[in-house]
């Protein structure tokens, strides 16, 4: 049997988008206009190491202070925009995946790099649909560090091998492979690449697929 493990942000719910509109609005403060292309990027890293990034573009430096409280900054911004999402805030396909899943009776873990995963899950509605949940607060070592998803194969109880990633950063896909595992990617294959597949969102995916695996 096949093991499921989703990414959150960009996978479930469009929440990417609002990252990018937080990030930009902030680097606009630093005189830098952040782009698409700087935005796929940053997709599946940490809070930090985007910051990171973003000073990076910018060529602006900050003190400790002032770093961790635009981090805050950054942050109280995002939650404004997540702030209404509901059930109906999955991307397209995501219900009848998730329906799919529960059929089919398949381990399903989330790995994510963000601290608000499980209040955005909670958000949308779907918590409880997880086996195990592994987010910033679990793994020392951000993507594409191995560690998200090698702790959520651990906690459903399944080897590298018998996981398949879902993810839309390349951070992510690459975090799947140095684990172990295979991973579909959602998005262009000029994007992710090392995917074994590439589709537009979950509702795409066809779960004949995992007989071939
Ligand atoms: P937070 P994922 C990642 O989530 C996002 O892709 C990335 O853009 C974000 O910076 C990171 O979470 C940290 O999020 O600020 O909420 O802790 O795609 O791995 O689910
Ligand atoms: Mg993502």
């Amino acid at each position: 049997m096949i093991a499921l493990i989703l990414d959150l942000d960009g996978v479930i719910c469009d929440t990417a988008h609002f990252h990018f509109l937080a990030w930009e609005r902030l680097a606009a403060e630093y005189g830098y206009q952040l782009t698409q292309d700087d935005n796929e990027k940053l997709k599946g890293v940490s809070r930090a190491d985007s910051l990171k990034f973003i000073l990076k573009l910018a060529n602006k430096t900050l003190t400790h202070s002032e770093f961790d409280a635009d981090l805050v900054r950054k942050n109280e911004w995002y939650l404004e925009l997540v702030k209404d999402m509901g059930p109906s805030d999955v991307l397209p396909g995501v219900p009848e995946f998730f329906a799919q899943v529960d059929d089919l009776k398949l381990p399903l873990a989330l790995g994510s790099a963000s601290k608000n995963a499980t209040m955005v899950l909670t958000r949308v509605g779907l918590v409880e649909a997880f086996d195990a949940i592994v987010d910033a607060g679990h793994v020392k070592q951000g993507k594409p560090h191995p560690e998200t998803f090698l702790t959520a194969a651990d906690m459903i109880g399944f080897p590298p091998s018998q996981c398949l990633v879902f993810e839309d950063s390349a951070a992510g896909v690459q975090a799947a492979i140095a684990g172990g595992m295979r991973a579909i990617g959602i998005g262009k294959p000029e994007d992710l690449p090392g995917a074994i597949m590439h589709i537009n969102n979950l509702g795409e995916f066809d779960f004949d697929f995992l007989d071939e695996l």
